[in-house]
């Protein structure tokens, strides 16, 4: 029996428990690597295995989550794999019956961040987890768990590894944070969109907290996934005791939360963390005799960035076309150039308008198009939220760039030629993606809308033999100039209406029907509306025209599919005095550069700024409440922590303009002043601006950085016998870090004066951790170390 058999099989299906937390009960020391007891414990590992096995498991992972060249050396690397998976497979062999059981080569996240977020490159991830899964696949594994995802790009790096470098089926599982919602902030239709279009056999969710908080997302699971879904909770929330996890949630529980999913229609369940072979046992009992439904396909036609979707189907999407050289100067120069603000800007202002998907075109013919469309894509999808849809006439382009996008795009475009079926189908496959298909043939654009149609359903033939569907196509029956033939719309018109009626997905480059006309966006504008009542799924257009947006809103009231006009007269509002159009006004302030994480703008703006303002100012108004928005988004979970990162990044890089030009004003020294922010703390904005005021006003500040531990705090401030020390920290975690440092600095350097700030400390706070004083800005701090110094005198 093969997995792909026992997936069809309609009975419930087990995977096993958890590993590593059973291993810490047999002795493995918190903090070494579980990995390397399949070399030093193979026994061990085995009878888990076999643990699990008995208990029900169809499926056992192997004791290699964090195996990999970042943690180890090739040689102890294959030996590591080699023994994971022969210790499963021997386990196996030693069951009286092994059919229908099998070993899951388990690969989890490395554990850096990817790319501009991290350190990590896309392409070294994929190398990353290649190694693995081929050395995996050579000792005998019979399919792929990648799990614990908690990056949706992560998580496409380790699938697209497992594709290229084996044939075996490949499971992936993520994990989720409370707010149902990876951490880097892709939801479950995101998530499952994108896997099944890089070729997912099944997709789940583990680890996260105990199964009840999680039925949540592996329900939504349910809805959107057309793959085999699987569920591997923790057994509850770990809490800390003594020093060691405990799971709260017992065997029994879990089996009576996690089983009534398989009559819903999960088709395998396992544990994570805190689970044991009990919890097995339990949950195959309370699933005797339970049959798993068979899922309806949904065949939902959606796109998807890193964190969103944009769905097909519901109200008609406006995709921007405002990222495309052709006709425009000023991006061709930025192109020339490699100047990406100028395209990140319009496709900001494209999203503040309203767009739902970004058309991304970096075509100019003495350009590498490879090269340059894949890094526009990159740039872009670190700024914004919405999905992209990657437009090249080159097959190198668009894999190039398809490969680097995290999600699912929307490709544009593929046609009813051979040549260009052939070339763009297979990257779609591999991919994922839903595809834009134009009616055109080697015989050129057919005149009438049923010659277009016809096209249509020679290129839906064609995708069929890639397993899409309709619902993977998005069909272009091409708009062209009335200027150059009256019935030119018309009869697009026409073919937008039958494709519509025989269940198609239609999209229009609505702005070519103007082509040769005076005041093109009122032409345009009134086909938009046209082609909208003959059933357009999607436009590409100009979102930034105030006649289009109006058309758009306008028509979707008429026709019935805005009810009560809420959303006709939300846009209205936004068009009163009191609200300046969205795009104009907004993409160069400063504070919204930081929001939107534009590190170059940020600088660039700054350095205009600082022309008529003061740099303090600037922090003071601009950079911190920019900052603070932020923060309270990521409270509210409606920033996540990539674009908390790239704000981060975008504040400092306007800070460190601030700084240069303020330390052209230094003033002579004054007594040294040691500072740091503390252990366990990695915020340092705030450091960094109390440092720069501190040195402005003289003092010679010896700055050690951040996540600075006591030890090194009062070293140096007994080597300089400084007078003042600045401690900083931001979160509720690290101020025992602070109590600790003062309480070391009391010990060791009793003459220092100890100043502490940060957003979570108040002076309360302060006094009781012993601090000298408690400075709710830069300037307090720099006013308490004039009075010390005073006093010293
Ligand atoms: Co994070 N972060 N962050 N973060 N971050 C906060 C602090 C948070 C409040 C956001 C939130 O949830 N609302 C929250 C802490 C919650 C809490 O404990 N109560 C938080 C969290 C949870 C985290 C992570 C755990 C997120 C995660 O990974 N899941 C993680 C922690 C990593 C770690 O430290 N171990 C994390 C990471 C990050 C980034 C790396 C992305 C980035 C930091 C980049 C960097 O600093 N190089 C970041 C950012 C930018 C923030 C927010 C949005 C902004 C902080 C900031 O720079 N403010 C912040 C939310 C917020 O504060 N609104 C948040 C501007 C700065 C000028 O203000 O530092 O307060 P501040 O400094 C002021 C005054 O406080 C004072 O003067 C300054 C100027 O007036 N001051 C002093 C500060 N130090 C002083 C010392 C002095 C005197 C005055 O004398 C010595």
């Amino acid at each position: 029996m093969t997995i792909r058999e026992l997936l069809a099989s309609g009975k419930p299906l087990f995977l096993d428990g958890a590993m590593g937390t059973l291993l810490q009960e047999k002795g493995l020391r918190p903090g070494a690597a579980p990995e390397e007891w399949a070399l030093s414990h193979p026994e061990e590992i085995r009878a888990v295995h076999r643990a699990y096995f008995e208990a029900g498991a169809n499926i056992v992972c192997t004791d290699t989550f964090g195996a990999n060249r970042l943690k180890f050396d090739p040689e102890t690397l294959r030996s590591v794999v080699f023994a994971a998976v022969g210790c499963a497979r021997a386990a196996r062999e030693s069951l009286s019956n092994p059919e229908g059981k099998f070993v899951a080569l388990d690969i989890g996240p490395t554990g850096r961040m990817l790319a501009p977020f991290g350190d990590l490159d896309f392409e070294e991830a994929v190398a990353v987890f290649s190694e693995v899964v081929r050395l995996g696949a050579e000792a005998g594994a019979d399919l792929i768990f990648i799990e614990t995802m908690t990056d949706l790009y992560e998580t496409k790096a380790a699938l697209l590894a497992a594709k290229e470098n084996s044939r075996l089926p490949v499971f992936v599982s993520n994990a989720y944070s409370e707010s149902g919602a990876l951490l880097t902030g892709a939801d479950p239709e995101t998530v499952t969109a994108t896997l099944e279009g890089l070729g997912a056999d099944a997709v789940g969710v583990n680890c996260s907290f105990g199964p009840a908080a999680l039925l949540p997302v592996v329900e939504k699971y349910l809805e959107y996934a057309c793959v085999p879904v699987f569920f591997k909770p923790n057994a509850g929330l770990p809490r800390d005791v003594g020093g060691k996890a405990v799971f709260d949630c017992s065997p029994e529980e879990f089996a009576r939360t996690a089983a009534p999913l398989f009559e819903k229609g999960v088709r395998l369940i396992g544990g994570c963390c805190g689970t044991s072979p009990a919890y097995l046992s339990a949950l195959a009992a309370a699933s005797r005799g339970v049959t798993v439904p068979v899922l309806p396909k949904k065949r939902r036609s959606s796109v998807t960035s890193g964190r969103r979707a944009a769905v097909f189907g519901a109200a008609p999407l406006i995709i921007g076309e405002r990222i495309n050289p052709t006709g425009k100067k000023k991006l061709k120069d930025a192109l020339r150039a490699e100047d990406y603000d100028v395209i990140l800007q319009e496709g900001l202002k494209q999203e503040e308008a309203g767009a739902d998907v970004l058309d991304v075109n970096a075509g100019l013919p003495e350009l590498d198009e490879t090269k340059v469309l894949s890094r526009v894509v990159t740039e872009l999808q670190a700024v914004t939220d919405l999905p992209l849809q990657i437009d090249s006439a080159s097959p190198a382009a668009l894999e190039a760039a398809l490969r680097r996008y995290n999600g699912k795009a929307l490709i544009n475009s593929v046609n009813g030629k051979k040549e260009s079926m052939d070339a763009v189908f297979p990257l779609a496959k591999k991919y994922g993606g839903m595809i834009v298909a134009l009616t055109l043939d080697e015989r050129g654009i057919p005149d009438t809308a049923e010659g277009r149609v016809e096209i249509a359903e020679k290129i839906l033939a064609e995708a069929r033999k890639y397993g899409f569907e309709k619902s993977d196509l998005l069909i272009d029956p091409l708009a062209m100039a009335v200027s150059a033939r009256d019935d030119a719309a018309t009869e697009t018109l026409r073919a937008v209406r039958l494709l519509s009626e025989k269940g198609f997905f239609t999209s229009l480059g609505v702005s070519n029907v103007s082509f040769g006309l005076p005041r093109r966006e009122t032409v345009t504008a009134s086909y938009f509306a046209m082609a909208l009542q003959n059933g357009l799924s999607a436009a590409i257009a100009n979102p930034l025209s105030e006649e289009l947006r109006g058309a758009y809103r306008a028509s979707l009231a008429l026709l019935g599919k805005d009810p009560a006009c809420g959303a006709y007269l939300a846009y209205c509002e936004t068009l009163s005095d009191a609200a300046p159009a969205p795009a104009a006004e907004t993409a160069s302030d400063l504070a919204s550069c930081i929001r939107r994480g534009r590190k170059d703008a940020a600088a660039e703006t700054t350095r205009a700024l600082l022309s008529s303002r003061d740099g303090m100012d600037l922090v003071q108004n601009e950079i911190i409440p920019a900052l603070d928005e932020v923060g309270k988004g990521f409270e509210a979970k409606t920033v996540f922590l990539p674009q908390l990162l790239m704000a981060a990044e975008a504040a400092k890089a306007s800070f460190e303009v601030i700084r240069s030009a303020l330390s052209k004003n230094e003033t002579p020294r004054r007594c040294d002043f040691v500072l740091a922010t503390v252990r366990g703390d990695i915020h340092d904005i705030g450091k960094n601006i109390v440092k720069l005021l501190l040195q402005n006003y003289g003092f010679s500040v010896h700055d050690l950085g951040k996540d600075v531990p006591p030890e090194a705090i009062v070293r140096k401030t007994v080597e300089l016998r400084a007078p003042l020390v600045g401690l900083s920290a931001l979160m509720t975690t690290t101020v025992p870090s602070m109590a600790e440092t003062i309480r070391q600095l009391r010990a060791e350097a009793p003459w220092a004066k100890v100043v502490v700030g940060g957003a979570v400390l108040n002076r309360e706070y302060a006094d009781s951790i012993g601090a000298d004083f408690w400075a709710k800005d830069a300037m307090d701090a720099v006013r308490f170390a004039e009075r010390v110094e005073k006093e010293l005198k």
